[in-house]
C-alpha cells in the first residue's frame, strides 16, 4: 500500500490486476518507500510489458494458466474423445508434370505472398554460440541461412514479376520474428550485410516477449531468482507469431496491399525454398486456406506427425501432433504399437516440418476474432505424484503450427507431403546427439543439413539429364552420411526446376570428388565434363556457356573432431573443412555474350 505513493496511474492499475488475481506475494518483501524505488518502476515496466504483449493482457495469462494446469493435475488428455487416423493430402512427385504446373503457379502467385520467418529459438539443442541465421548452410560458398533465404525470396519476386509481367507489388515482404536472445544479433547480421540485397524496408522485425514463469498450481507469478523486483520469464514458443503480426499492424498492411499468402519458414532449413514454389502452387490451385508442408516421418522422429482427428462428437480436424503426444496419443486409441513404422519404411503420419502457407484474408478474419491467441500447453515438472509441487517453474507455451485448431470445420486445411531430399534438412542436433540417432533416422545437424544441400542439387542436375557419379559414404562427427559432388548455385541461377532444365544442355558429367559453384542468372552449362572445382561468377548481363573438359586437383573435405577447440566453431560443428587445392575459377565482370571451353 505505501509504495503506491511511487508509482504512476497505469502502475497502480497493474498492481490493482495483480493483487486481484492473486499475485501478492510480488511485492510481500518490498521494503519501505524511498528504497529500490528505481527498481520498483522497473519492475512495473516489465509488468506493463507482459501484459500489453499477451492477448487480453496479464490476467488472462493467469486465467489460462490455472486452467492448464488444473487439467494437467488432473491427467486429461488434451486428444480426450479424439480418434487419430492417417490423412490424406496433395504428395507430390519431384519433376513429374503435376510438378512442374504446381511450381509454375507458385511463381506466379509468389508476388501476392509475404514471408515470416520464426527465428526467436536460441537452438539449444544445437549449442550454437550465434544464432542460427547466421550459421553458414553450406561451407563451399559459406552461404549464410539469412543470407539464402533472403537471396530466394529476391529470386522469387523478381521471377514471379517477369511471369506476369510485373501486373501486382514487386517486392516480396519479409517479418522476421526475434527474441532477446536473437534480435540484436539478427539486426546487426542484416545491417552489416546491407540486408543481403533487399531493400531495408522491405524487412520488419517483430520482437516476441517471454512470458510469466508459474511457481505452483494457483499459477503464483515465480520471482526472478536473480532480481527479486523482476518475474521470472521464459519463451513462450513459435505461436508468438500470429498474435504479433496481428497486433503489428503486419497483416492490415499486407491485406490493404492486395496481397493473398503469408509463409511461415524457421530458421535452418537450407533446402526449404526447393519446396516452397511448387506448395504454394498448391495452396492456390486447390484454394487451401492453410497448407502444412510435409514429407514423409520415420517412427519417433523429433518432429510432429500431421494427423486426421475424429471426435466422438463428430467434429474433425488435420493437425500436427508433436512428436512427444503422438506414440501415446497412438496407443490409447487404434494403434496398439504406438508410433511405429510401416510397410514403406516410414510413419503413416507424415511429418510436419512446420512451413505453413496461409491465405491471407481468412488468416486475418480470423485473427481479428482472436487476436492472434493459439492454444497454450503447460509441461510443469512435478516433483511427485501428488503433483502440488514443481521441481522448478513452468510457463505456458504454444506452437505456430497450432493455428487450425480454432478453425470452424468449414476451413479448407490440406497438406502437402514432399521428398525430404527436396525439402528438409533443419540443423538442430548438436554433433554427440546427432551421433547417437537412431540408425537410418535423419541426424538433423550441421553435417547432414549441408551434405543435404549437395545431395538435393545433384538429384535435380541428374534428374535434368547431367551424369553424376554416386555419392561415397564417409563419417564426419560419428555420422555416417553420403558426400555428392558439393554442387552449390545461387537462388537467381535456378528456382524451379524449369530454370534447372533451361541451363543446362549435351551430355555433361560430374565425378563425385568434384565441386561446382554456379553464380550468375545466365549461366549455361553445355557438355562439361567436370572431374575438379569449378567456379563460375558471373555479372547480370554476361551470357555465358560453360563446357568441355575441366580437370583439376579440386577442393577436398578433410576432418576436423568437434572437440577441438582451435577449430572455428561453424565449422568443428559440421565435422570437415573443406580444403581448397586447385581450382578453375572463371569472372565474367561485363556483359556480353562468353563461352568457356578449356
Ligand atoms: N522459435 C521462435 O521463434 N520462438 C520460440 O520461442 C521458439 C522457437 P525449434 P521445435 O521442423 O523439425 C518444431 O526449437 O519447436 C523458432 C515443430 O514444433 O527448432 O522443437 C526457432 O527459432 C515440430 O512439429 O523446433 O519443433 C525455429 O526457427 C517440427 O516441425 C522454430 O521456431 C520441428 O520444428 C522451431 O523451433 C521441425
Amino acid at each position: 500500500q505505501k509504495n503506491l505513493a511511487i508509482l504512476s496511474l497505469d502502475q497502480i492499475e497493474l498492481a490493482k490486476i495483480l493483487l486481484e488475481m492473486g499475485q501478492s506475494h510480488l511485492f510481500e518483501h518490498w521494503p519501505e518507500p524511498g528504497v529500490d524505488d528505481d527498481e520498483k518502476k522497473g519492475f512495473f515496466d516489465q509488468v506493463s510489458r507482459l501484459n500489453a504483449s499477451y492477448p487480453r493482457g496479464l490476467s488472462a495469462y493467469i486465467q489460462n494458466a490455472r486452467r492448464l494446469l488444473a487439467d494437467s493435475k488432473a491427467g486429461k488428455n488434451p486428444f480426450d474423445g479424439f480418434t487419430p487416423s492417417v490423412p490424406s493430402g496433395e504428395v507430390l512427385t519431384f519433376g513429374d508434370d503435376s510438378f512442374l504446373k504446381f511450381e509454375e503457379a507458385g511463381v506466379r502467385e509468389a508476388q501476392k505472398a509475404a514471408f515470416v520467418l520464426v527465428a526467436g529459438g536460441l537452438g539449444e539443442r544445437l549449442g550454437y554460440n550465434g544464432i542460427k541465421l547466421a550459421l553458414p548452410s553450406e561451407s563451399t560458398t559459406e552461404t549464410g541461412f539469412l543470407q539464402h533465404y533472403i537471396e530466394s525470396i529476391l529470386a522469387l519476386q523478381e521471377a514471379s514479376c517477369k511471369l506476369t509481367e510485373g501486373q501486382s507489388q514487386t517486392e516480396i515482404p519479409l517479418a522476421i520474428m526475434t527474441s532477446d536472445d536473437t534480435h540484436s544479433r539478427t539486426l546487426e547480421l542484416l545491417e552489416s550485410n546491407a540486408y543481403f540485397g533487399m531493400k531495408p524496408t522491405q524487412v520488419k522485425l517483430i520482437k516476441q516477449e517471454k512470458v510469466a514463469c508459474l511457481d505452483d498450481n494457483d499459477a503464483r507469478l515465480a520471482v526472478d531468482p536473480k532480481n527479486k523486483y523482476r518475474i521470472q520469464t521464459k519463451p513462450h514458443g513459435h505461436g508468438d507469431v500470429h498474435a504479433l503480426l496481428y497486433s503489428s499492424g503486419l497483416l492490415n498492411v499486407w491485406h490493404d496491399a492486395g496481397l493473398k499468402w503469408v509463409l511461415f519458414f524457421q530458421d535452418t532449413n537450407g533446402l526449404l525454398f526447393k519446396a516452397i514454389p511448387a506448395a504454394l502452387g498448391v495452396s492456390s490451385i486447390k484454394q487451401y486456406h492453410v497448407n502444412s508442408l510435409a514429407v514423409p516421418r520415420k517412427a519417433k522422429e523429433a518432429i510432429g506427425g500431421i494427423t486426421r482427428l475424429t471426435h466422438a462428437d463428430g467434429r474433425t480436424m488435420v493437425i500436427n501432433v508433436e512428436y512427444n503426444q503422438l506414440d501415446p496419443l497412438l496407443r490409447a486409441t487404434c494403434y496398439a504399437d504406438g508410433d511405429v513404422n510401416c510397410e514403406t519404411g516410414y510413419s503413416p503420419f507424415p511429418g510436419n516440418i512446420n512451413q505453413l502457407i496461409l491465405e491471407l484474408d481468412p488468416y486475418l478474419k480470423e485473427l481479428t476474432k482472436t487476436g492472434g491467441a493459439i492454444e497454450e500447453f503447460v509441461n510443469p515438472k512435478y516433483k511427485d505424484s501428488s503433483k502440488t509441487s514443481f521441481k522448478s517453474s513452468t510457463r505456458l507455451e504454444c506452437m505456430m503450427q497450432d493455428y487450425p485448431k480454432t478453425l470452424p470445420p468449414s476451413a479448407r486445411v490440406g497438406f502437402t507431403v514432399m521428398d525430404t531430399w527436396l525439402a528438409y534438412a533443419p540443423v538442430k542436433n548438436n554433433p554427440e546427439d546427432a551421433a547417437k540417432v537412431p540408425k537410418g533416422n535423419p541426424y538433423h545437424s550441421a553435417t547432414s543439413g549441408e551434405m543435404a544441400i549437395y545431395r538435393a542439387n545433384s538429384l535435380i542436375l541428374r534428374k535434368a539429364g547431367v551424369q553424376i557419379d554416386d555419392p561415397v559414404i564417409e563419417v564426419f562427427n560419428g555420422q555416417e552420411v553420403e558426400v555428392w559432388p558439393r554442387v552449390v548455385w545461387k537462388p537467381n541461377w535456378a528456382l524451379i526446376f524449369a530454370d534447372v532444365k533451361s541451363k543446362v544442355g549435351g551430355s555433361s558429367v560430374i565425378s563425385q570428388r568434384s565441386t561446382m559453384v554456379l553464380k550468375g542468372r545466365n549461366v549455361y552449362i553445355e557438355d562439361l565434363s567436370l572431374d575438379g572445382a569449378l567456379i563460375v561468377n558471373s555479372v547480370e548481363d554476361a551470357e555465358v556457356k560453360v563446357g568441355g573438359s575441366v580437370q583439376n586437383k579440386g577442393w577436398i573435405l578433410e576432418q576436423v573432431d568437434y572437440k577441438d577447440a582451435s577449430v572455428p566453431e561453424e565449422i568443428r560443428i559440421r565435422g570437415f573443412r573443406i580444403n581448397k587445392v586447385e581450382q578453375e575459377e572463371l569472372n565474367y565482370t561485363q556483359p556480353g555474350k562468353f563461352s568457356f571451353k578449356p
